[in-house]
């Protein structure tokens, strides 16, 4: 087993995976910027090294200046936590060339999802359902592009090769409006990312966003653990989620979970990872693979037990995964609310100083903050600065716990997004459970764009 990790993370996620290191007695190396020195997960530290100033793109982007970390602390093993370098396979291939192991999938992993088109055309291959559309990339010819959107008929998405959570898309509804729209999506596509690629997809109108969490050792073993449904969302944040997806019938999860873990073995996945999938009309359609530790892996630790970030470290090691996929049992229900720094009804960032902090507590409630009274959240940042997570026996019951470990939250000196979980808490269609990704966006009467 490593003896000494470094966190190449800032956050709640820098102290969630120094918590699992230091549970498993091995030294951990905090890296941060210079916004972030005087963060409780850097005190906690067995050793922590100052990467560069607050921009992120000269301190937790820069590759040289991680790998330089690492090198003088003499860890073993470089944990990416999500965000930042998590997926970023030339990332994870200088780290390996200079002798440390990254807790994560291999580099060309790595890169074969990081391009939509080659994700997709892996999973397709390995028996994973995928949304109807164009074989590959696009190709230049119109009367093609054409041919296949006919084919698959309108509404169509077409959607950049090197996009991704969002990024690079544009629904056509008319063949009039085609080709305009393909080469709009090439242009944005090659500026934003540098590939024009662009690829055709059946639109789906109403769907859910359904997640499968999978963990695969370097000996041939994966298994599923269980769902997550993230379709409260705004904007492509995600704000709840929740483990296992309400009315998702379990044969269905079991099915689409062992399509899932029997692809990883096929590809020769090693790590945690998550296949999404839109839900419609009790079909499951993989959009995009995900090769990092998520925010949301909570909801799966509290239904399963497991703690991800342990067996991310195991399995990076070496070691054969623990279980089977029979030993693998979900109770119960959990939600994680995200708690942002921001206003709860504009979305309008609101880092700042934090004078008085209280966390919920109580049975089947956890959260996960690097923030306490006293701390300032700088504004160079991701506005997320905690995690509140319930569980129950039962989905009402974590509605129920969640509801009072909200009024419980008391965070004085900045704003948070508190008061829109508490009204979605309450909200009578989402506790009816099933909403779509457009749910909240309608709720909030903004156009779902
Ligand atoms: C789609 C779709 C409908 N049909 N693909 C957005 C994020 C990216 N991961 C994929 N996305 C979508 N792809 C087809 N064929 C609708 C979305 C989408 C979405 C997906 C998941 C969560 C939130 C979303 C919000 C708007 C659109």
């Amino acid at each position: 087993m490593f003896e000494k990790i470094l966190i190449a993370n800032r956050g709640e996620i820098a102290l969630r995976v120094q918590r699992a290191c230091r549970e498993l007695g091995i030294k951990t190396v905090a890296v941060h910027s210079e916004a972030d020195r005087d963060a409780k997960y850097v005190k906690l530290a067995d050793e922590s090294v100052c990467i560069g100033p607050a921009p992120s793109a000269k301190s937790y982007l820069n590759i040289p200046a991680v790998i330089s970390a690492a090198e003088v602390t003499d860890a073993q093993a470089i944990h990416p936590g999500y965000g930042f370098l998590s997926e970023n396979a030339d990332f994870a291939e200088r780290v390996e060339q200079s002798g440390f192991i990254f807790i994560g999938p291999r580099a060309e992993t790595i890169r074969l999802m990081g391009d939509k088109v080659s994700a997709k055309d892996a999973m397709k291959k390995a028996g994973v359902p995928c949304v109807p559309g164009s074989d590959g990339a696009l190709t230049d010819d119109p009367a093609e592009t054409i041919k296949t959107a006919k084919r698959i008929g309108y509404p169509v998405i077409i959607k950049a090769a090197g996009g991704g959570g969002g990024r690079g898309m544009r629904v056509v509804h008319t063949e009039a409006a085609l080709l305009n729209a393909v080469n709009m999506t090439k242009a944005e596509a090659q500026s934003a990312f540098g590939n024009p690629m662009v690829y055709m997809e059946k639109f789906l109108e109403n769907p859910r966003h359904i997640e499968i969490q999978i963990l695969a050792d370097q000996h041939g073993n994966a298994v599923y653990l269980g769902d997550r449904d993230c379709s409260m969302q705004r904007r492509h944040q995600k704000i709840i989620e929740e483990a296992p997806s309400p009315l998702l019938p379990a044969r269905l999860r079991d099915k689409i979970g062992e399509r899932c873990a029997e692809a990883c073995r096929k590809i020769g996945y090693r790590g945690a990872g998550t296949f999404e999938f839109l839900y419609e009309n009790g079909e499951f359609y993989f959009i995009e693979m995900n090769t990092r530790l998520q925010v949301e892996h909570t909801v799966t630790e509290m239904i399963t037990g497991i703690d991800l970030v342990q067996q991310q470290i195991f399995v990076a090691a070496g070691e054969k995964l623990p279980f089977r996929q029979r030993d693998i049992v979900l109770n119960g229900h959990a939600i994680e609310c995200r708690i942002n720094a921001e206003d709860p009804y504009t979305f309008v960032p609101s880092p700042g100083f934090i004078n008085r902090f209280h966390m919920p507590g109580g049975p089947g409630v956890r959260m996960d903050t690097h923030v306490y009274g006293g701390y300032t959240v700088p504004p160079h940042y991701d506005s997320m600065i905690g995690k509140l997570i319930t569980h129950g026996a039962t989905r009402e019951q974590a509605i129920a716990r969640m509801r009072v470990a909200l009024s419980e939250m008391y965070v004085e000196g900045i704003k948070t997004n508190t008061p829109l979980h508490a009204d979605l808490m309450a909200d009578l269609a989402f506790q009816q459970g099933g909403t779509s990704i457009h749910y909240l966006e309608q709720k909030l009467g903004i156009s779902s764009k």
